[in-house]
């Protein structure tokens, strides 16, 4: 998998859980191999510089007899990324900083935790970040060395005895590396295998190479809990989103079922009421048309004509209001005219009045003119803005599950990569 590729995952999951940014990173590191990291951790001047600089073989980190490092620097040698780190108690410049800092100590692979043996005890913030170092560890497996550094400063074997033995007690059976950078530097320089030896280095990097020789199954078993981890939590969101669009796809169904319904008895209802009318009408006046003599007259076809204006007025008067309580009001902005009193749903189905029986009755009376009326009133009803956002939400939670989808297949390539 490449770089590219391996980041177009991260944001792929990262799009989904974007408060697991951090973890995602990680894994994503996990998934990039690189070197195996070492860092330091430990009060300001206790030498955390120098005996990475011992380690190294090379004056590669500044050293100081004050707060020297104030930021991280890191140098790559013989297959190790050694990360040197400011003091714990560094005035650090920023909140991001710190965090940053705290980032670099919890996901190194290997934490050398500095204590100067002239400090005696550890103080309470040691013992808080040792404690938080060995917890992580029992989650992620990565290793914290603990080294008591500078011991030439003792007067006797018997300071450093009592030195580890109160460190002992408070960090009980912690493994104390004892070294001596000065004592390191002065058998090499002076050729002294004793001191060399006395220095407590050449043993140190025996314990560190056996440490290195841990991270790779380390590296995985934390991959593999992040892979877990993150996968969970993909599950579950997916569950949700999933659940969400079966609760859409049911309401979308039942409201247009209870439309349906509720449509289908209205038109029966009005489609009655308008046959009784209907019924009840002798011979055919509306058809004969008035003659000039009788314009200002009360004739027999004007009264039948105004009998049939109010019996359609009631149908679509009681139709409409069914049409309101559903949300089906106007007709979609397309379809609008400038004569607002025309952009109604009633008007682009039924048309603006009846006079005859013969359009009543092929409107209400057979059952091809209220199937009509059933599927245009079905139209607009789908067309309605409530039914519109409603598919929308669907469309909506359909492209989140596809995101959740997406996110799962990254996370499984970054895995088969980790
Ligand atoms: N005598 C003696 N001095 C040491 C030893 N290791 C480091 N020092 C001295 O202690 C001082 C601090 O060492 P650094 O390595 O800069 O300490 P640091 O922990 O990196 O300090 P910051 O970067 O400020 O956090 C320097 O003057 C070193 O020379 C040692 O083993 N013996
Ligand atoms: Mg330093």
């Amino acid at each position: 998998m490449s770089t590219d590729t391996r980041h177009q995952s991260a944001r792929d999951i990262v799009a989904v859980l974007p408060d697991r940014a951090h973890d995602v990173a990680r894994l994503q590191t996990l998934a990039e191999g690189g070197e195996p990291v070492i860092t330091v951790v430990g009060k300001y001047n206790h030498g955390k510089s120098r005996l990475l600089n011992e380690l190294i073989g090379q004056d590669v980190f500044a050293v100081a007899d004050r707060r020297e490092t104030v930021a991280l620097a890191d140098s790559l040698h013989r297959g190790v990324r050694w990360l040197d780190a400011p003091g714990l108690d560094a005035d650090v410049a920023s909140e991001d900083d710190r965090h940053a800092l705290r980032a670099a100590w919890l996901e190194s692979d290997i934490r050398l935790f500095v204590h100067a043996a002239k400090e005696g005890e550890l103080d309470a913030s040691e013992l808080a970040l040792l404690g938080e170092l060995q917890d992580d560890g029992a989650r992620t497996q990565r290793q914290t060395l603990f080294v008591l550094t500078q011991v030439d400063q003792l007067a006797s074997d018997v300071d450093l005895e009592s030195v580890s033995s109160a460190i002992g007690v408070q960090m009980p059976g912690v493994a104390l590396n004892a070294v001596s950078a000065t004592r390191h530097r002065k058998g090499l320089e002076g050729g002294k295998a004793l001191l060399l030896e006395k220095s407590g280095i050449p043993a140190m990097r025996g314990v560190l190479e056996a440490a290195l020789a841990r991270v790779p199954v380390a590296r995985r078993h934390e991959a593999v809990r992040l892979f877990d981890e993150i996968h969970e939590a993909l599950l579950q969101v997916r569950t949700e989103q999933e659940s969400e669009l079966a609760k859409l796809r049911h309401a979308q169904q039942q409201q247009r079922q209870t439309f349906e319904q509720g449509l289908k008895a209205v038109i029966e209802k009005v489609s009655g009421n308008i046959g009784a009318m209907l019924a009840a009408l002798d011979s055919d006046h509306a058809l004969i048309p008035d003659t000039a003599r009788d314009a200002y007259a009360i004739t027999a076809g004007k009264l039948e004509r105004a009998h049939i204006q109010i019996g359609y007025s009631r149908a679509c008067i009681e139709i409409d209001s069914f049409l309101a309580g559903h949300g089906v009001t106007g007709v979609p902005q397309k379809q609008q005219t400038v004569a607002h009193a025309l952009n109604s749903v009633m008007v682009a189905v039924m048309g603006v009045s009846v006079k005859f029986r013969k359009d009543l009755q092929r409107m209400f009376c057979e059952a091809s003119g209220r199937e009509r009326l059933q599927r245009e009133f079905i139209h607009y009803y789908e067309l309605s803005a409530d039914r519109q956002a409603l598919r929308e939400s669907i469309v909506e939670t359909e492209s989140l599950i596809a995101g959740s989808a997406r996110a799962l297949a990254a996370l499984h390539a970054l895995k088969a990569d980790a």
